[in-house]
């Protein structure tokens, strides 16, 4: 191999290693999001669909009357050990996109796959999810 193609394979292995989110480079990385990915992504292919993200929905309406409040958000994150009851109510408000006080089929529930879906092909890959929830919990 001449020297500048190995110098090019180089920067391509490391650029590789830079997007599937090594620690300690520029991607921030999220333990949390990615063991909230996998709960969701039922069908193990690395990718959450439409019916994924409509399961989600329904896990945390817990009296099934199609809208998400906030207790009902809370108490559904902190018996499945989600996170603190802070990082509940923040998110919560985040996902409340039309500020109703709560979480329903519409309008919030495209928004909430169109904010994480960034290259718009209908599919939420791992990579999407943690970046986007990092910015979430970074707002
Ligand atoms: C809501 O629906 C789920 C799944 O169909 C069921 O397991 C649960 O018992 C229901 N909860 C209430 C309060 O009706
Ligand atoms: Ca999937
Ligand atoms: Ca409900
Ligand atoms: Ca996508």
């Amino acid at each position: 191999m001449g020297k500048l193609l190995t110098i090019f394979v180089a920067v391509i292995a490391v650029s590789i290693a830079i997007v599937l989110g090594n620690p300690g480079t520029t991607i921030e990385d999220s333990e949390e999001a990615r063991h909230l990915f996998h709960l969701a992504d039922k069908n193990h292919d690395f990718l959450l669909n439409p019916d994924e993200m409509h399961s989600v929905f329904l896990n945390f309406d817990l009296n099934n009357d199609t809208h998400i409040y906030a207790d009902e958000f809370i108490i559904d994150w902190l018996s499945d050990n989600l996170g603190t009851a802070l990082e509940a109510v923040t998110l919560f408000h985040h996902l409340d996109v039309d500020n109703s006080g709560y979480i329903s089929k519409n309008p919030d529930l495209p928004y909430i796959i169109h904010f994480f879906d960034r290259d718009l092909d209908g599919h939420i890959s791992q990579a999407e999810f943690v970046i986007q929830w990092v910015k979430i919990k970074n707002s």
